[in-house]
């Protein structure tokens, strides 16, 4: 009896031992937003597990968040919907002494990032990048024969109708649709009007019968396979439909480009929830991808713009030199954001994107 008692104990000493020891960081992130060996690199010199989920629409992190205790640490919010979850109190304040390398963020983002986080206090920037039109170049040649440089592609329904039988896909983000929708009427893209929000969708169903899906990952495959022609897209993603097909060498070409009327900058956020599981692994892991090498080894490979100047001697020249990925200066410029919507707002944009989608 003694014995079975002794060995009962030692394997629960044992078995909590073994626990303890295992360190876990709980990763809820976009997908196609990080290069695969970052995730085992760190594991090798940290000896922290990564548990990794993939997300494709802000609507859906949103709603996990809300709806109560996720078990996750880390997640990546775009700066306006983080926002809103600073005030919801989804978010802990970030101890900046547990992120020595991100002193290496950029002055600039740093203060973009703070209109949505005042004094930095909740995340660091992950990626930033425009929102345009990718395409696959041959095929629009053949269909539409005129460079592709704006709006106009998309919004004007005799135009996009050429494209139609190729292929159109449209990411299903309404920050991002309904703000170039807003654009290329001339109207404010952060508009917060009801009116001028319904007037951008109705642009949208104009063209509908032309958009094959409203969808916001499978759009990378689609044109690298040459299953679609033409997508309202997110830059890095589309870059890495052009080098999917080239890997390939299925004689797919894929292209970008940021409309001259101007396109959406978006930036994403690394926060740790506050109800996070594992805070220290959760700090050693933002702090990995704020290192120089290691945030230039996710840009290479996901072709978004990260904010670490440092990064930029690691970064393959032919992304650092892709105006689409690191726009200049002028481009910059034409480069415009949007904020976040409150709660009403939110309901009119929910229920215009709704009408888009369904017709009712
Ligand atoms: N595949 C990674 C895509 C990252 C997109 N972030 C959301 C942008 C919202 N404007």
């Amino acid at each position: 009896m003694m014995r079975k008692f002794i060995s009962a104990l030692i394997s629960l000493y044992l078995t909590s031992a073994v626990a303890a020891q295992e360190r876990v960081v709980n990763v809820y992130n976009w997908s196609d937003y990080i290069d695969p060996k970052v995730l085992t690199d760190f594991t090798k010199e940290t000896g922290v597990k990564v548990v990794y989920d993939t997300y494709d629409s802000n609507e859906t992190l949103e709603t996990k968040l809300l709806a109560g205790k996720t078990g996750y640490d880390v997640v990546v919010p775009s700066a306006p919907f983080m926002q809103r979850q600073i005030q919801a109190g989804v978010y802990q304040k970030l101890d900046r002494a547990k992120l020595p390398n991100a002193r290496g963020l950029s002055d600039e983002v740093m203060a973009r990032m703070a209109a949505y986080d005042p004094g930095n206090q909740y995340a660091v920037n992950y990626m930033w990048y425009a929102t345009g039109i990718a395409f696959n170049a041959k095929k629009a040649q053949q269909v539409f024969g005129r460079p592709i440089d704006s709006w106009e592609v998309i919004f004007k329904p005799e135009n996009l109708k050429r494209f139609a039988e190729c292929g159109v896909y449209v990411l299903d983000s309404p920050d991002d649709v309904l703000s170039a929708s807003l654009r290329y009427l001339g109207l404010n893209p952060d508009s917060k009007k009801a009116d001028e929000i319904r007037r951008a969708a109705d642009a949208l169903i104009k063209v509908k019968s032309s958009i094959k899906k409203f969808h916001s990952s499978e759009y990378i495959n689609a044109l690298a396979n040459g299953d679609i022609c033409l997508a309202l897209a997110w830059a890095g993603d589309s870059f890495q439909a052009r080098n999917r097909a080239r890997e390939a060498n299925n004689g797919v070409e894929i292209d970008f480009i940021i409309p001259r009327e101007g396109a959406l900058m978006s930036m994403d956020a690394l926060a740790i929830l506050k109800d996070a599981p594992h805070v220290e692994e959760a700090y050693a892991f933002i702090d990995y991808m704020m290192r120089p090498e290691v945030a230039a080894q996710n840009t290479n490979v996901t072709n978004y713009a990260n904010s670490i100047p440092a990064s930029q001697p690691f970064i393959d020249k032919t992304v650092l030199e892709n105006k689409a990925i690191y726009p200049t200066e002028e481009v910059m410029k034409r480069l415009f954001t949007v904020s976040s919507n409150d709660l009403a707002v939110q309901k009119i944009i929910t229920r215009e994107w709704t009408r888009v989608k369904t017709g009712k």
